[in-house]
């Protein structure tokens, strides 16, 4: 899945707005998906897409009026079946909204594709009260029901307890759409934490999860010390909600690492062990500057410019790259054909379940023969 500006990746893109296209790494075939299923691209920029593990189901941001929900300039979340081309709206403006504003991140979808997540501002969503603050929610492809997920304990009469301050970043789910972990700088999702009151300078991670009918939130990113405003972000959850990756602002773990750099958090981890440093240097000190950190059943990725993390690989581009991380070590994935580290930034990454196929973008042009386009492509390595 990628988006892209390119007119020339299917035949007949003649709506000069960027696109959403699937390519598919068996048949070799792309495809576009911001388009209605006679063929007509979408008449807005189409951005920001995510993908179902079987690949039958795209979550995409457009401004189009003409794929699903017929509105102004708003950046709405759609969803495509693969199999029928139909688009399905996820977000548009409830009732009398005339401020509506649309998703404000990338949205994400569950590995089953039965759940679409997202952040927004629009006060009108359900389970919202007008406040002014922006939440994170879920949407249930079977239900069509929106969910509030950004918010604390219920009250004695079971009503929820809105945040006190906003959801940033991008909100990610587990596989079964169980679990979303989300970056939140409210100070009063749970209870019985150190924070501040209202409102937090940095944000924390929380993990919301549905057992039945029952549903919590609980802080994952947090100091070492069980703290809030710890500046913890960027996080991802693992497809069975028990491992949460993100980027620290405290550390977790005293002494350990730093702001900048990628832990894990393990449900099932023994009490005090349940964070682990994923960005570690081989050797010498900590540069920091991760960022968005992914995780599957096999492996970890993430970006950053730090030129120690690898132990087998020359990083000496002075620039961005992507890792990965299976069986505890680090590795680089964005290599040049000689297996330096290539010649510009790359970035924006994603990982297949398995841990065995990391696709991103990149700016550099000796990653592959005979990328002369100088401009941004995505690439594919693949591990055995
Ligand atoms: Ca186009
Ligand atoms: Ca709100
Ligand atoms: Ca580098
Ligand atoms: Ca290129």
């Amino acid at each position: 899945m990628f988006d892209s500006p390119a007119t020339n990746l299917v035949p007949g893109d003649a709506n000069g707005r960027s696109d959403v296209f699937l390519h598919d790494l068996h048949t070799g075939v792309t495809e576009r998906v911001s388009q209605t299923p006679a063929g007509v691209g979408g008449d807005g920029h189409s951005t920001r897409a995510d993908i179902s593990d079987d690949g039958q189901w795209v979550v995409f941001t457009s401004s189009s009026t003409n794929l699903g929900w017929n509105g102004g300039n708003a950046q709405d979340v759609l969803v495509w079946n693969r199999l029928t081309k139909q688009i399905t709206p996820v977000s548009w403006p409830r009732g009398d909204d005339e401020d509506f504003v649309g998703v404000q991140s990338p949205p994400r979808i569950s590995g089953d594709g039965s759940t679409v997540v997202w952040v927004s501002d629009d006060d009108s969503l359900p389970g919202d009260n007008e406040d002014g603050v922006r939440d994170a929610f879920t949407w249930d492809r079977q239900s069509g029901v929106i969910e509030l997920v950004s918010r604390g304990p219920a009250d004695a009469g079971g009503t929820p307890r809105q945040a006190d301050y906003h959801t940033d970043g991008i909100a990610a789910v587990s596989a079964d759409g169980s679990e979303v972990a989300f970056e939140s700088r409210a100070s009063n999702l749970v209870d019985g934490v150190p924070g501040r009151p209202c409102c937090l300078l940095s944000s924390d991670v929380f993990l919301w999860s549905r057992f039945g009918d029952e549903t919590t939130v609980e802080l994952v990113g947090r100091t070492h010390d069980g703290r809030q405003d710890s500046g913890a972000s960027d996080p991802a959850v693992s497809p069975g909600g028990d491992e949460v990756v993100f980027v620290a602002g405290v550390s977790p773990i005293e002494g350990v690492g730093g702001s900048g750099d990628v832990f894990r958090w393990d449900a099932d981890a023994p009490p005090g062990e349940e964070y682990s440093w994923v960005s570690r240097p081989p050797l010498g000190s900590t540069h920091g500057n991760a960022s968005h950190p992914e995780i599957t059943g096999g492996a970890i990725v993430f970006v950053s410019d730090d030129p120690q993390l690898s132990a087998t690989t020359v990083d000496d581009n002075d620039a961005t790259d992507v890792f990965r991380v299976a069986h505890g070590a680090v590795e680089l994935v964005s290599t040049a054909r000689d297996g330096t580290s290539g010649d510009d930034d790359s970035g924006r990454v994603d990982v297949s379940l398995d841990g065995d196929v990391v696709a991103f973008a990149s700016r550099a042009s000796d990653l592959v023969a005979g990328d002369g386009n100088a401009t941004q492509d995505v690439f594919v390595r693949t591990y055995e």
